[in-house]
């Protein structure tokens, strides 16, 4: 299988998160993408696409924010990387504020998402790297893959959160569309809800969204991803969620997936965009399903023995002693 990563994506690196009432060490660490790169061999750089796909889905105030967000937080006389401490619980009206920590509420959902000077690069090479992987796809291969870091489920049209910033499932899901592709579903089988991957698709009928994660009651990112969210007006019924619970071992998510998979059957898709996470691993740090690394190549079977062309990205997934061996068994799966 081809796989694609450049490495202009390792620069981003925040120093620390805060969440459970405190300050951590940051999760998605470059080091990530490194154990990853050396269990699966060598990767392809990417094409430069440029900024085009990205602007498809997301806003042009948001991308400005992104790259100049940490040059205006040390010219405001700030240091480290650029956080937020207050949001607005809904944004009922347009932002008119010009203050960067207005900034940074208003373009984020969390204080675990901190921006550095290079995070704008990574998220770009990441995004580039996942539309190359749609390039083999489109070009025939059954499956290609995309070592995306930092990943992008959880960052919305105008919003970042959960380690993501550019959201490279939806960019290439709609790049597909742009590329004369129906209709198009995202399998999302990382540990948390894609939020941002279900706004961006919430109304659409042409992309379906189908996601397998942690209850949200127990779990981030808390406001998204319950059984009854289904999409509205054109998009009623082409978003489906699967919560489960923590402690989930292997038989029950696969008995998800497959009803995911019967559903993306159903609506007639020609290709599967797979926002794959190796979070749901029995060790992993901050999560807590219980699957086991040859579990991994189980649940990729299943989703090849569909025979519908499948791109697959990078999410979560923070045990790094094993994440190579995770990713490994899945694409050894296709
Ligand atoms: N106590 C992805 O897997 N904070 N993002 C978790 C746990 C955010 C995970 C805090 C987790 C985001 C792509
Ligand atoms: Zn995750």
């Amino acid at each position: 299988m081809r796989s694609f990563f450049d490495p202009r994506q390792l620069a981003h690196a925040p120093s620390r998160e805060f969440h459970n009432g405190g300050w951590s060490a940051y999760a998605e660490v470059p080091a990530r993408a490194e154990a990853i790169l050396a269990a699966i061999g060598g990767t392809e750089r990417p094409a430069d696409h440029g900024e085009t796909p990205i602007a498809r889905v997301h806003a042009a105030a948001y991308l400005d924010y992104l790259k100049t967000a940490p040059a205006r937080w040390l010219a405001d006389g700030r240091e480290g990387d650029v956080i937020g401490y207050t949001w607005p619980a809904v944004r009922r009206r347009p932002l008119r504020l010009d203050r960067i920590d207005a900034l940074a509420g208003w373009y984020s959902i969390d204080a675990a998402t901190p921006l550095t000077a290079d995070s704008w690069t990574s998220a770009y090479w990441s995004v580039q790297s996942g539309l190359s992987a749609l390039d083999a796809v489109l070009a025939g291969d059954r499956a290609a893959f995309a070592l995306c870091r930092p990943p992008g489920h959880h960052a919305g049209a105008d919003y970042c959160g959960g380690y993501c910033h550019l959201n490279t499932a939806a960019i290439v899901a709609q790049a597909a569309r742009d590329g004369g592709v129906a209709r198009v579903a995202i399998l999302d089988i990382d540990y948390h809800h894609g939020n941002g991957t279900q706004d961006i698709f919430w109304t659409r009928g042409d992309v379906f969204y189908a996601s397998i994660h942690a209850d949200p009651a127990t779990d981030y990112p808390f406001y998204w991803g319950h059984a009854d969210e289904a999409g509205e007006g054109e998009g009623a019924g082409t978003t489906l969620n699967l919560p489960l619970a923590q402690g989930t071992t292997l038989a029950p998510f696969r008995a998800a997936q497959a009803r995911a998979l019967d559903a993306i059957a159903a609506f007639g898709v020609e290709i599967v965009v797979v926002s794959f996470g190796a979070d749901t691993w029995e060790g992993d740090p901050i999560s807590a399903f219980r699957l086991r690394t040859p579990d991994y190549a189980i649940l990729a079977g299943d989703i090849a023995a569909r025979g519908l062309p499948c791109v697959v990205l990078m999410e979560g997934g923070y045990a790094v002693s094993a994440l190579g061996a995770n990713v490994a068994s899945f694409l050894d799966g296709f």
